[in-house]
């Protein structure tokens, strides 16, 4: 049995064009059925649905073979014991910056003012700002970022963006591009030993799709704008 992580929303969307070219039909629809364990037309085959952050966990600890993870979740959680073979280029945005449109972002650098930067990404923010040689306060959140900087919470914000209709429809603009973010294929060390073949014959799939995907320059979904 092959056990694959997936999180509902756009990194199981975009992964099932992936799993099809591997000929792996997923039987049922994570929005849809309240089942945490999917079935799959390969008998051999299924798919564990949890948290976008989990997912490194499970396939650390052998919970599940393999997952798709993002790059984001990858550096914030760390990747100990994850063998990473592929770039899947799906779920693609970018981490940035922002801050309210009349915060004067630059100033308050150049003066070495101390930030409050409010994010879920605090060991990507603590790197990117000591880096940058910024004094900051991190502000650990859960979700909706972009709200700090609204009420005084933050000066600044360390978050993904893909269209920025979201910061747009806030107020706040983008001041720093700190790093362009896709999934990747992850992989428990142990799996990959013990269930070689069929672990390679899905990442040797997923290449090809990935490849043929860019030969043809085909819109595969994954692009933000
Ligand atoms: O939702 P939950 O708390 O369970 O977990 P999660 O938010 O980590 O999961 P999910 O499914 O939302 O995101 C999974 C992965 O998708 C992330 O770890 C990224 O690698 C990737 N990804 C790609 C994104 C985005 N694009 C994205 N736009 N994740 C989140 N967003 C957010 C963004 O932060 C903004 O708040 O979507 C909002 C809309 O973005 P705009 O710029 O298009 O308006
Ligand atoms: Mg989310």
């Amino acid at each position: 049995m092959i056990t694959l992580a997936l999180s509902k929303g756009r990194i199981f969307e975009e992964t099932l064009p992936l799993l099809r070219s591997a000929g792996i039909e997923v039987l049922e629809d994570p929005e849809k059925s309240r089942k945490l364990i999917l079935a799959t037309n390969q008998p051999d085959v299924r798919v564990l649905v949890v948290r976008a952050t989990d997912v490194p966990t499970y396939v650390q600890y052998g919970g599940a073979d393999m997952g798709i993870t993002g790059k984001d979740t990858l550096l914030e959680h760390g990747s100990d014991g994850l063998y990473q073979p592929l770039d899947l280029q799906i779920a693609r945005c970018r981490i940035s910056v922002a801050v309210r449109a009349d915060f004067d972002y630059a100033s308050a650098v150049r003066q070495g003012s101390r930030l409050k930067v409010a994010t879920k990404y605090v060991a990507i923010a603590r790197e990117f700002f000591a880096n940058k040689g910024v004094h900051v306060d991190l502000i650990k959140l859960y979700g909706s970022m972009e709200l700090a900087p609204l009420v005084g919470l933050a000066d600044a914000i360390v978050d993904l963006v893909s269209t920025g209709n979201t910061l747009k429809a806030n107020h706040l603009v983008e001041v720093e591009h700190i790093m362009d973010i896709s999934s990747r294929l992850v992989v428990n060390q142990a799996a990959l030993k013990l269930k070689q073949a069929p672990i390679r014959r899905i990442i040797e799939a997923f290449a090809k799709a990935i490849d043929d995907c860019h030969s043809e320059s085909m819109d595969c979904g994954s692009s933000p704008q």
